[in-house]
């Protein structure tokens, strides 16, 4: 579809905003086709639906696991505010049901997909991974989900796509954040599309057996592993395939301080934090970080013949 801008607005400023209206339009109208089914939109604080969790994955880590509450509790979501422990309290308020998600861009089938079908696309899987958090904390999260290619492919991804856009939801009427415009909305995050593809990159649907709390980015997030937090955009409605890199929300706040790849790595320090150790949610003593998260066997072919601390 061509949409026509005035001069002085960047086309990637207003076209989500597009975007957007098309999804209500599409919700809408999905609404209207299955009123009985769906669940009232306000809903009161949402119960943690139980998932049915097909296997566990091989590609866990057997470390012990971060306690639930702290997971659901302590949450960077700028959307709901700056604050870790700003988001748990309020993001009840956000709109889940229905959701749908756009998958455009450069693609032989762009779709818009309802969260149920996306659900259905393959069989859930539980995934232990770590993640860490560029501030220096870490967790161990069991995530449920499924291999984000399987998502990707779906549209049919042309072969002059090489970067990918995930793009999460705007709501100010919930998101204290949005209306304080603490960083540029909608949240932005990008990853080369072999990056995207990796085995270990997960759209996620839920944690520990269940739905994923509005606060962890429901109802679907990606998890990035190998990566600083921040790259696992949460709450997505539009995965946007590119051949440019992607000019991520945290890179237009920062670009001294946050690069594209944002890969975990102990020896490229952030300006304001060392990235050599980082302390476990619940435990007391730090522990060393590790090259890629832990993950380097796994990811470190991605990077072969680059400079990590260009690439940062
Ligand atoms: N939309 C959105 N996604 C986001 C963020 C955010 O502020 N907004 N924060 C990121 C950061 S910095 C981290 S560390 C992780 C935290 O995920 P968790 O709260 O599930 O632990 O979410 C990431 N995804
Ligand atoms: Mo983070």
């Amino acid at each position: 579809m061509l949409i026509k801008f005035p001069a002085d607005v960047l086309p990637s400023e207003i076209t989500p905003q597009k975007i957007f209206e098309q999804r209500r339009e599409f919700l809408r109208l999905a609404a209207g086709a299955t009123a009985g089914l769906l669940l009232p939109a306000a809903q009161a604080a949402p119960v943690a639906t139980s998932l049915a969790v097909a296997s566990k994955s091989s590609f866990s880590t057997n470390e012990s696991l971060t306690p639930n509450q702290h997971v659901t509790s302590y949450n960077n979501y700028y959307e709901f505010g700056s604050g870790k422990e700003d988001p748990a309290p309020i993001a009840g308020k956000m709109r889940t049901t229905p959701w749908a998600v756009t998958l455009d861009g450069l693609v032989r089938k762009p779709k818009i997909l309802a969260i149920e079908d996306i659900m259905r696309l393959a069989p859930l899987e539980e995934r232990i991974y770590r993640l860490r958090c560029v501030e220096g904390w870490s967790m161990v999260i069991p995530w449920v989900g499924f291999p984000l290619s399987v998502l990707l492919k779906q549209v049919e991804p042309l072969s002059s796509a090489k970067y990918v856009e995930f793009y999460t939801d705007v709501q100010p009427e919930a998101m204290p954040g949005v209306r304080q415009r603490l960083i540029d909305f909608p949240y932005v995050e990008g990853l080369r599309l072999d990056e995207a593809n990796h085995p270990l990159a997960i759209a996620c649907v839920g944690l520990y057996g269940a739905v994923l709390p509005n606060q962890n980015g429901a109802p679907i997030r990606i998890v990035v592993p190998w990566k600083y937090g921040f790259k696992s955009a949460k709450s997505i409605v539009l995965v946007r395939f590119t051949d440019q890199e992607p000019r991520t929300a945290w890179m237009k706040a920062g670009p001294q301080e946050y690069g594209f790849y944002s890969n975990v790595n102990p020896e490229v320090d952030h300006r304001r934090w060392s990235q050599a150790t980082e302390r476990r949610l619940g435990e007391f003593l730090k522990r060393k970080t590790r090259l890629f998260n832990g993950y380097a066997d796994q990811v470190s072919q991605l990077y072969a013949g680059m400079d990590l601390r260009k690439n940062f």
